[in-house]
C-alpha cells in the first residue's frame, strides 16, 4: 500500500513538475520576444512558413510529454483499483449524514470504521439515498457512493492510529458534518473489538 500512496504522490508531483516548467518556460520566453521583438527595433514582420523540423519537433515532443503524464497517472490509477487477493471485505453504507460500516460476522459501526494494522481492506460501497463520496484522504481513496450500485476501494495501513474519513459529494445541509474515524488498531485488538456487542 505504500507504494500504492507513492505512486500516486509521484504522478501528481510529476504532472505538477511539468505545469511549473511550462508555464515559466513559456511565460518567460513571451515576456523576451515582447522585448526583443517590439515594434520599434523591428517595424518589418517576418513571415516564417513551412519548416517541417520545427513542425515535428514541436509535435513530437509535446506528444511524448502527453503520454508519459498519462503513463505515469494510469500506473497509479492501477493501484487503487487492484485489489490484492486475500483482502478483507467491510460494506459501507452511505446515508444523509453518516456512514455505517458492516464487517465479516455481522458487526456493524456508524462513523467509525476499525481495521486491523498491515491487512489490505477492501471496502464495497453503496449509499442509501443521494449520491456520497467515501474520502480517505491519507490513502489517497475517494469512491462515489451510489444508490442501488455497488463501487469499491482498497487501502492497507502499515501504522496503526486514527484517519479522517469524509464525505467529498455534497449531498445536502449537514454534509459538512458527514465525517467519520478510521481506527488502525492491531491485529488482536482488532479481533477483540469485532467480538464486543454494538
Ligand atoms: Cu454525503
Amino acid at each position: 500500500m505504500g507504494d500504492v500512496v507513492k505512486n500516486i504522490d509521484n504522478a501528481f508531483i510529476y504532472i505538477i513538475g511539468i505545469s511549473v516548467v511550462l508555464l515559466t518556460g513559456i511565460t518567460f520566453t513571451m515576456i523576451f520576444f515582447t522585448v526583443k521583438y517590439r515594434r520599434s527595433k523591428n517595424p518589418e514582420p517576418a513571415d516564417i512558413r513551412g519548416n517541417w523540423k520545427l513542425e515535428l519537433v514541436w509535435t513530437i515532443i509535446p506528444l511524448l510529454i502527453a503520454l508519459s503524464m498519462f503513463y505515469v497517472g494510469w500506473n497509479s490509477y492501477l493501484g487503487l483499483r487492484n485489489v490484492p487477493k486475500g483482502a478483507m471485505e467491510i460494506d459501507v453504507l452511505a446515508m444523509q449524514f453518516s456512514w455505517l460500516f458492516k464487517y465479516p460476522g455481522g458487526r456493524e459501526s456508524a462513523n467509525l470504521l476499525v481495521v486491523p494494522e498491515g491487512k489490505a481492506v477492501k471496502l464495497t460501497v453503496t449509499s442509501d439515498d443521494v449520491i456520497h463520496s467515501l474520502y480517505i484522504p491519507s490513502f489517497r481513496v475517494k469512491i462515489d457512493a451510489v444508490k442501488g450500485m455497488k463501487t469499491y476501494a482498497w487501502f492497507q495501513a502499515a501504522r496503526a492510529g486514527n484517519y479522517d474519513i469524509f464525505c467529498a459529494e455534497y449531498c445536502g445541509l449537514d454534509h459538512s458534518k458527514m465525517s467519520a474515524i478510521l481506527r488502525i488498531v492491531k491485529m488482536d485488538e482488532y479481533r477483540r473489538w469485532l467480538e464486543k456487542k454494538n
